[in-house]
């Protein structure tokens, strides 16, 4: 075990005040403070490039509000695309790889998992992910125990399945599920010894408590989810939250520095949106804790930032080169 991997503890007390004080602080303590529980817990320089892709693209029975792959928004435009052949997914996952991708993500637009060919077909990727020596997670909706014990046994490293927001605020953005559903969810894939993957969205109208209530629910967690995916809202035409307006950049640095300092051990993903900051925007996220970006040239159905850009990013910080990890595939 390496210094960075230490067993030191972690809270899983934070008090909604005490995360909105850490939020509010003044900018320049705020960031010094998360750098320092970043270098305390973590390699600095260890930046994860996870690649994402959708499966199964829109047609989604849920109503999202930010989301443009609900079946709910009539009025998005968007290309439906039933689920990709496997053998596709993994000329994707092997391109990905080969380009400096170290996990490969999956997701799929459906409210929940159904037992049958298509889920078949999602543990057969999983299975030729984790060949591929990439990590493996998947994003598909609710699922349940036996379904999450047959991810594991695929192999899957993590599952991804976001809070979105605080409790309270939920219920203005979904309607179709609640807030406990989610976390159903999250215990059946902590229950078959799944990393947790569980993150959500500012910029969706939501206050800076609401902000907080949802680090506090994740801090609750024993372990702290592994990873911790924070997106900032990419706001779509035709969807309820389409004529959101983009927030500041830094609100992005102040949340995924409280992200940091509230859940110092996890890898905290600068997600959707980051193609609204420059370069040096994206950089003082880093420096606020950020290790995880999305890299490639798309999101699920929402561009990203051009991997070009991101090879010049990477080249910028010249951080040395990633150990790479052992594999294991069970
Ligand atoms: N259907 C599954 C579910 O909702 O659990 C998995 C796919 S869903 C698209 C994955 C996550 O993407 C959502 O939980 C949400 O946090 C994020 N997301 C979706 N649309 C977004 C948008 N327009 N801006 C930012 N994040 C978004
Ligand atoms: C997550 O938190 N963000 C990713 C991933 N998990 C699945 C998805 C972002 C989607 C952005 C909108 C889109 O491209 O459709
Ligand atoms: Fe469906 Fe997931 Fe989009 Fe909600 S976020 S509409 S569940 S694909």
């Amino acid at each position: 075990m390496t210094k960075h991997e230490a067993d030191r503890p972690v809270r899983h007390d934070w008090t909604l005040s005490e995360i909105i004080a850490i939020h509010d602080s003044p900018l320049l303590d705020l960031i010094a403070r998360a750098n320092r529980v970043h270098r305390e817990f973590q390699d600095v320089n260890d930046v994860q490039k996870a690649s994402l892709l959708s499966i199964k693209t829109g047609g989604c029975p849920e109503d999202c509000g930010y989301c443009p792959q609900s079946a709910h928004h009539g009025e998005v435009h968007l290309d439906k695309i039933e689920m990709m052949p496997s053998q596709a997914v993994l000329d994707i996952a092997a391109r990905a790889k080969a380009a400096g991708a170290d996990r490969f993500c999956m997701g799929a637009a459906w409210r929940n998992v159904r037992d049958g060919a298509q889920f078949d077909a999602v543990l057969e990727m999983v299975r030729g992910v984790r060949a591929l020596g990439m990590e493996a997670c998947v994003t598909l909706g609710m699922l349940n125990e036996s379904q999450a014990a047959r991810l594991k046994q695929a192999g899957l490293t993590a599952y991804n399945h976001n809070l979105d927001t605080g409790p309270e605020f939920y219920k203005n953005i979904v309607t179709t599920r609640t807030y406990e559903d989610r976390l159903a969810t999250l215990q059946a894939v902590r229950g078959a010894g799944l990393e947790m993957c569980c993150g959500g969205i500012i910029g969706m109208g939501e206050s800076v408590a609401d902000r907080a209530a949802m680090l506090q629910v994740l801090a609750g967690f024993d372990p702290h989810p592994e990873s911790v995916p924070v997106n900032a809202l990419v706001p779509v035409a035709g969807t309820p939250l389409g004529q959101s307006e983009r927030i500041d950049p830094l609100d992005f640095v102040r949340m995924i520095a409280t992200t940091r300092i509230v859940l110092p051990k996890a890898r905290v993903r600068l997600s959707a949106g980051r193609s609204d900051l420059n370069r040096e925007a994206q950089i003082l996220c880093m420096v606020a804790g950020a290790n995880s970006i999305f890299y490639g040239e798309a999101l699920l159905t929402t561009q990203n930032v051009a991997e070009n850009e991101d090879d010049a990013l990477f080249a910028a910080l010249k951080a040395p080169a990633r150990a790479a990890k052992p594999v294991r595939v069970e």
